[in-house]
């Protein structure tokens, strides 16, 4: 977003005239040029940290946040052999450490803290077991076997932090190709899509049918009550999380979505929760919670057992913690 067109017109004719080496299966790759921060290892094409601090799960997810990362998902086996590589490089030894998978809500039902649908697991034989019936977060190397286990989420580990290169943007996808093309189009016709001496993307960019655009993602109301698992799951099915809320702007444009959609204004869950540490709210999609709009008294945390957010709730359609398997709508989002 912050290239100029001239930029990009050198470039893509360097990479043109280069005999395309930076194309691989016809595709446009960034990643060569891409460098993790000091102190964090490259791993495929994200960033990782190991944390040698014993924290909560959570407050290791907060600190992961802190640097602008979250609690590391895994893909696939050569993904965790090189995060074990990385811990034994960065400590001599191979000792459990959290990573950010978490059934907190839902007994069962696993899910990244970055947003990443879990697909490869590495479960240790007899895991996940729930043990005492409150085990609900993930830690790695566990057992002679190094694999993974679900753990308290109160008990003290090292972590491991994941973060994506910064700019994750969609002309990975572009060809360099479109890229002079486009760039000579800009040039040649006054330089009209830049502003403020910036370069924007979003003026193409639209979401799929029955998405509404809000600020640069995409929302959607799912009128179908379900528990809030599994309206993440549901999100999840559909490339997208359980909504984040970063201002009152993005907040009352979803409440007016919920109102088109349904002709109602009733409560439905969005992406917030504190069930893996009480009073610590972490939203599903991996993004720092910022932004609240509490009702007055609330979260009370109720029963002792409220730990995920429903908005819409009371005459002032403030945002209350709920019972997390009670069955609400849902909006779910994605980015483009
Ligand atoms: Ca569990
Ligand atoms: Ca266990
Ligand atoms: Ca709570
Ligand atoms: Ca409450």
């Amino acid at each position: 977003m912050k290239l100029s067109a001239v930029f990009l017109l050198v470039f893509s004719m360097m990479a043109l005239t280069s005999g395309l080496r930076y194309f691989h299966h016809g595709r446009f790759y960034w990643r060569h040029f891409r460098i993790c921060p000091h102190g964090w290892t490259k791993i495929n094409s994200r960033c990782f940290r190991y944390v040698a601090t014993p924290m909560t799960w959570a407050n290791a997810e907060k600190n992961c946040l802190s640097m602008g990362a979250n609690l590391a998902s895994v893909h696939n086996l050569y993904e965790y052999r090189q995060i074990q590589a990385m811990i034994h490089r960065r400590s001599c030894n191979s000792r459990e450490a959290w990573l950010g998978g978490t059934d907190a809500q839902q007994e069962r039902t696993w899910l990244w803290s970055d947003g990443s649908p879990m697909r490869y697991t590495n479960w240790c034989r007899g895991e996940p077991n729930n043990a005492g019936g409150s085990q609900h977060c993930l830690q790695m190397n566990f057992s002679g076997a190094k694999c993974w286990d679900d753990l308290w989420c109160n008990h003290n580990l090292p972590s491991v932090c994941v973060k994506r290169f910064r700019r994750r943007i969609s002309i990975m996808k572009l060809s360099a190709v479109f890229l002079l093309v486009f760039s000579m189009m800009a040039l040649t016709s006054g330089l009209r899509y830049f502003h403020h001496g910036r370069f924007y993307w979003r003026h193409f960019r639209i979401c799929p049918h029955g998405w509404t655009k809000i600020n640069s993602r995409c929302f959607r109301y799912v009128a179908t009550p379900m528990t809030w698992a599994n309206a993440e799951k549901n999100c999840l099915s559909m490339g997208a999380n359980l909504a984040s809320v970063h201002n009152l702007y993005e907040y009352r444009r979803i409440q007016a979505m919920i109102r088109a959609g349904s002709c109602s204004c009733r409560e439905a869950w969005l992406g917030g929760s504190d069930a893996q540490q009480e009073r610590t709210w972490l939203w599903s999609d991996g993004s720092p919670m910022r932004y609240t709009n509490w009702c007055r008294g609330e979260p009370n945390n109720a029963g002792g057992s409220q730990h995920c957010l429903q908005m819409n709730w009371s005459g002032a359609k403030c945002w209350d913690d709920l019972w997390c398997n009670h069955n609400l709508p849902s909006v779910c989002v994605k980015r483009f």
